[in-house]
């Protein structure tokens, strides 16, 4: 027995209740955990319990290894057809003079920024203009693709794409092997919130619905595409409304295998119509990390995303189950600055972000969208990384 196996199975053992011993003694043995052993772990674990248990779980899959990628955001607009209550960022097409709308060439210059730098991913996502179709957006990745062929377009959330393909009169499929045509490699996560309708129709009532939205990323695995998953948590949602998320997620998984991370990301309430909704306290955070790791057992990475989370906290993550930090990002990115984030110019060279996971000893790999590794940082000496214009 390995000396891991052994601190895991002591971990198990140390803790009293019967039901959550049954649950710690599945894990270890790589058995899936049930719908309602999910909502046990909510509401029953400690948080060091069920987090090194999902550290377990991490450096078994991992080891130390800490992903990253060196990316950019577009944002195309903030101007949005719907009326998410949790939303800081869009503003109604009647309001739009107090938005933004990027022309093609605003964005293609976005891009002309990144000439010689070595970043490998330009992520896409913005609000539902009712002007901006898939036309428009085709034009836009056939563009980007024409100037850096090498860029790997991952863009739109489900959201956008059912707004999208609808108003273009389109099916799911069509519209996804256009884009795809186009150049669109993968999708991001978002729009995800949670599926649940007892929740959805209190916080976005008029967008996609669960089966939407999970029917888009069916379709776009199906076509060979990958895609992420995120969930919007810590809001007015049950342990129950959690774990049904995670469920629907999972077995998509299981028939499609197309879904590269699950990303939760952390309900904040600055000027939305949800501020009087506490935000979850750095505890809640940590024990959603690591239900989440022990629960999504076939999703290969959980991430953690910095510029909403904060730094340190992003940093504590990875000893509860994560192994990924999103990005480079750079300073584009509005939808977390605006609802109250700490991070509110959220950029960070790659020196810094190879620091940060070093600084909790972890390894940083430099990844691409689909995890394929480029570079391992682990013996590249901090001082190097801070001189060397290529890091910064
Ligand atoms: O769906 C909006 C969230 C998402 C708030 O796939 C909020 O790599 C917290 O898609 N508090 C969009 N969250 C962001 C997104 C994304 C982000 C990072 C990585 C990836 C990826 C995708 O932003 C929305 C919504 O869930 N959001 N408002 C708020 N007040
Ligand atoms: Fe629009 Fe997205 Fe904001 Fe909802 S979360 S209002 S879909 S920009």
């Amino acid at each position: 027995m390995t000396a891991a196996m052994n601190h895991a199975e002591k971990i198990v053992e140390s803790v009293k209740d019967n039901e959550l011993k049954g649950i710690g003694e599945k894990i270890i043995n790589k058995q899936r955990i049930s719908f309602d052993d999910g909502v046990l772990l909510f509401e029953k674990a400690s948080l060091p319990w069920v987090g090194a248990l999902a550290n377990f779980v991490r450096e078994y899959r991992h080891g130390n290894k800490t992903y990253f990628n060196r990316n950019f955001h577009i944002e195309p607009t903030n101007v949005c057809v719907f009326s998410c209550k949790f939303c800081s960022y869009s503003r109604l097409y009647a309001h739009r003079e107090e938005g933004w709308e990027l022309s093609i060439d605003q964005m293609l210059d976005i891009v002309k920024k990144y000439d010689g730098k070595p970043v490998t991913e330009v992520h896409i996502v913005g609000g539902v203009h009712p002007k901006m179709n898939l036309a428009y957006f085709i034009e836009l990745i056939q563009k980007i693709n024409a100037h850096r062929p090498d860029l790997h377009v991952k863009g739109f959330t489900a959201v956008e794409l059912d707004y999208m393909f609808r108003k273009a009169k389109v099916s799911i499929e069509e519209g996804m092997k256009m884009l795809n045509a186009a150049g669109l490699k993968s999708l991001p996560g978002g729009g995800a919130e949670i599926f649940h309708p007892e929740i959805r129709s209190l916080i976005c009532h008029d967008k996609v619905d669960a089966e939407g939205w999970l029917h888009i990323h069916r379709t776009a695995h199906q076509l060979g595409m990958h895609s992420n998953a995120t969930m919007l948590y810590g809001h007015i949602e049950k342990f129950h409304h959690r774990i049904d998320h995670m469920d629907r997620l999972r077995t998509l998984q299981d028939e499609t295998g197309g879904f590269n991370t699950f990303i939760p990301l952390k309900f904040r309430n600055r000027d939305n119509e949800m501020s009087h909704v506490p935000e979850t306290a750095v505890v809640e955070d940590m024990k959603l990390y690591a239900v989440a790791r022990l629960y999504m057992d076939n999703f290969p990475h959980l991430k953690a995303y910095w510029p909403m989370l904060g730094r340190q906290n992003a940093q504590l993550t990875l000893s509860f189950g994560v192994n990924d930090l999103d990005g480079t990002i750079d300073d584009t990115t509005k939808i977390y600055s605006m609802a109250g984030s700490e991070e509110q110019t959220p950029a960070l060279s790659t020196a810094q972000l190879v620091t940060l996971i070093k600084q909790v000893k972890r390894e940083p790999v430099e990844r691409d969208t689909l995890y394929n590794e480029i570079k391992n940082y682990s013996n590249i000496d901090l001082k190097e990384l801070e001189v060397n214009p290529l890091y910064n």
